[in-house]
């Protein structure tokens, strides 16, 4: 039915938002899920708590929701025959709603349990959104970034299709001072701290501050060269949409402000 589904976003915290996105991408039913649906997903979700011994699933059912479990044990059953056991980090319950079948399973909790939620409803909403829809959000977004606002739709668009997204808790190093990397970081929320080495200091220095719209991860992937400073996630936490190495040879590295960037 045609009813408006309404989008709740949920805050949580960013470790919880890179276990659902892990989750997702390790179901072989959701991985294929391009990184705008999976950022949405992310966002939707709502916790919920499940006391030992209650079943989330009762295989029969209708299903009306997609699950991300998050702490705790969970025991499938078919016909009352174990079929296996999930710890945290799984994507389940996703059969009856991508394919409009009964539960194939029922999911009992062995322990008590955490586990994200998203409603059908708006699991479907999310997929029913075209690729030209979910192309034009990230679009939109790229042209909010003083680095890229300048190129032409048509090469935004490009960049738009190879973008993936990755959350950090506060305090991770996105990026470590010295190792090798591939991948180029475009701060989507949050707020990063750049610290570097300098000789005759034992810690190493912050040298500035990155917000929303800002990059970095440039540097060794035009000079193909170790890391040269560490990226660290400030609070609450920092989502950044990610190029790999071949699109950014591809589709950036030869923008003029990057080669001419001098810190
Ligand atoms: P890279 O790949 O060397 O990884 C660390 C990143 O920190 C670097 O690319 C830049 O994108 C970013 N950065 C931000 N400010 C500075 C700075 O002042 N000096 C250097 N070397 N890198 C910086």
């Amino acid at each position: 039915n045609g009813a408006v589904v309404e989008i709740k976003h949920i805050e949580k915290d960013f470790r919880s938002k890179q276990l659902i996105k892990d989750a997702i991408l390790g179901n072989d039913f959701l991985k294929n899920l391009d990184s705008t649906q999976v950022r949405e997903i992310v966002d939707c979700m709502y916790e919920k708590r499940i006391k030992q011994g209650n079943y989330i699933i009762r295989e029969g059912d209708a299903g009306q929701h997609v699950y991300v479990s998050a702490d705790g044990e969970l025991e499938v059953l078919k016909n009352n025959k174990v079929l296996g056991k999930m710890n945290a980090g799984k994507a389940f319950g996703e059969l009856a709603i991508l394919y409009n079948c009964t539960r194939t399973a029922s999911v009992k909790a062995l322990s008590d349990v955490c586990v994200w939620v998203l409603d059908r409803r708006v699991f479907q909403t999310i997929m029913m959104k075209t690729g030209l829809q979910r192309q034009e959000e990230n679009i939109r977004f790229l042209r909010s970034v003083p680095l890229l606002k300048n190129l032409p739709t048509d090469k935004l668009a490009r960049i738009a299709d190879c973008l993936e997204v990755d959350f950090f808790p506060e305090n991770d190093y996105i990026i470590r001072e010295g190792e090798t990397g591939d991948t180029f970081f475009i701060i989507n929320k949050g707020e990063v701290k750049v610290t570097q080495k300098v000789t005759g200091v034992d810690n190493p220095v912050e040298i500035r501050r990155l917000t929303r719209g800002d990059y970095f991860g440039e540097k060794s992937l035009l000079s193909e060269d170790r890391r040269t400073a560490n990226v660290i996630a400030l609070p609450p936490g920092v989502e950044c949409l990610t190029v790999d190495r071949d699109h950014f040879n591809a589709l950036i590295g030869d923008l003029n402000e990057l080669r001419e960037k001098d810190y």
